[in-house]
């Protein structure tokens, strides 16, 4: 990945000019009285090395959309921090509302915050939240409901009581994530108590993991213990990516926001280490209690939250990419992860900071991004002129120019001849040229499912193309300028 954020704001200064020209077009023109297309209408565009993001609005006015996930029936599922719980058309931006929790309690970061869904919906129709409730104390709790198809209904309650500040109602956490084992993980604050964190007894300041009827599973790491990881300070991002590597963000205090793997039975520091381990004191506490450094720590922090993997060929300059939502400048950033998944390897600013702060990311399978702004959470001034008219929004990150993969058995025949492998099939190494215009431009890899493996730019029109690790089989290459001229090839290499 090549992206650079002085390359990034120089393609954005030219291309503002263009959006203005389109915003006073679609004003003038067409689009007084068409909603979805005034939104659809008002395009920014993002420059990446070869690909042009195309950033939309598919939903507004809506409250802190605080979780959004891509649904298995193609939908949208979003919380509000207000207590709702919508499925929304990512077309059109229509929402229905499945719920609105009688009893959730928004207060500055408390109320509903996180959802996961159950990884086998048709066959159980779970939907697992967590949100804050006044008992006379500020509280949270983890709850599953039951989808009917137009509702969610019979609350379930799988863990209660969890303690959360009731005057400030500050660092109530909280993320979901089902793994594959269907056991869930569970973030927690450490309410502004900080030495929590570090108290194994207790469930705040913690990653939880249990079954999903709420009990312990008999293979965690303290027996008889949801605890899971501890020394967590108000992690708010989670994912399990491809590569089977669990990821987090957490908030730090005035510094050493955090990236980290999430690893069981490992203590993350908080609060006698913050970010790494990188003072005397912080050395020996490291030392004596096996603490686990993050990948990535910002000073000044930047309010990380939301992430999500991104991996698909629609955007290559994305590859294997941590997408994090951050609630300060910048606000939506890619972590370019590397092979190994236990490094980073760049970070890069994705979306301009004109949609204000960003709370959380999820990936449809045709590659495109959602993202949710958190301008409405009482904190949008903090990230200047914010909240404006339409906040919050969902945005749509788009590729407008990628075309999938043709499969196989299709007629791959490059009739223009620009791109050609020789010998193919083959073995070992063959010789890939171009027509000069690709000079510039990217070259991909595919296998026969469309998932990307290799990215490397294009800057010779003859380069040897090596098996390196590609085991005998079916490719596909293809090339994209500017998102462009693509052209595909199918390879084939021989056993
Ligand atoms: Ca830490
Ligand atoms: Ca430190």
């Amino acid at each position: 990945m090549k992206i650079r954020i002085s390359d990034f704001k120089i393609n954005h200064n030219i291309l503002s000019n263009l959006r203005k020209v389109l915003r006073l077009f679609c004003l003038g023109l067409f689009c007084v009285g068409f909603s979805t297309a005034q939104l659809q209408a008002q395009t920014t565009i993002v420059a990446l090395d070869s690909t042009y993001l195309h950033v939309t609005t598919v939903a507004e006015d809506l409250h802190v959309p605080w979780e959004i996930i891509w649904g298995p029936d193609d939908f949208i599922w979003m919380t509000e921090r207000d207590g709702s719980v919508s499925r929304l058309n990512p077309e059109t931006g229509d929402q229905q509302i499945l719920l609105e929790l009688s009893d959730c309690y928004e207060y500055s970061e408390s109320g509903l915050l996180g959802m996961a869904l159950h990884p086998d919906f048709d066959s159980s129709p779970y939907v697992y939240l967590v949100y804050n409730y006044n008992d006379g104390d500020n509280k949270e709790k983890l709850v599953r409901y039951t989808y009917t198809g137009d509702a969610l209904e019979d609350e379930f309650l799988l863990l209660g009581e969890i303690t959360c500040n009731s005057f400030s109602g500050n660092h109530s956490g909280s993320r979901l994530l089902i793994l594959p084992d269907e056991t869930l993980l569970m973030t927690t604050g450490d309410y502004y108590n900080d030495e929590v964190a570090q108290e194994i007894d207790e469930l705040n300041g913690k990653v939880l993991r249990m079954n999903l009827d709420g009990t312990v599973p008999a293979d965690n790491p303290i027996t008889g213990s949801l605890v899971y990881s501890w020394g967590h300070r108000n992690a708010q991002g989670l994912v399990l990516a491809d590569n089977g590597i669990i990821y987090s963000s957490e908030h730090g205090p005035n510094t050493n926001d955090e990236f980290n793997i999430i690893e069981p039975n490992r203590n993350y520091g908080w609060p006698q280490i913050e970010g790494y381990c990188d003072t005397g004191p912080e050395s020996v506490f490291c030392e004596e209690n096996n603490v686990k450094e993050p990948l990535l720590a910002w000073t000044p922090t930047i309010a990380v939250c939301g992430i999500d993997y991104y991996n698909h060929p629609a955007i290559p300059e994305l590859a294997h990419t941590i997408l994090q939502c951050n609630l300060k400048e910048p606000a939506f950033i890619g972590l370019h992860l590397d092979q190994s998944g236990e490094s980073i390897l760049d970070e890069t600013s994705i979306i301009p900071e004109e949609f204000g702060r960003m709370r959380d990311v999820c990936v449809a399978p045709n590659g495109d991004i959602y993202v949710a702004t958190s301008n409405q959470d009482g904190r949008g001034s903090w990230f200047g002129a914010f909240p404006q008219d339409g906040d919050d929004r969902i945005l749509r990150v788009r590729n407008n120019s990628y075309e999938p993969p043709v499969g196989i058995g299709e007629d791959l025949t490059n009739a223009l001849n620009e791109i050609s492998l020789r010998p193919n099939p083959f073995k070992g190494q063959a010789s890939l040229s171009f027509a000069a215009d690709y000079i510039g431009g990217v070259l991909n890899v595919y296998d026969a499912e469309g998932k990307l493996l290799r990215t490397e730019l294009i800057k010779e029109n003859e380069i040897v193309f090596d098996q390196d690790d590609l085991a005998a089989g079916v490719y596909f290459v293809k090339v994209n300028k500017n998102g462009i001229g693509a052209q595909t090839i199918k390879v084939l290499i021989l056993p």
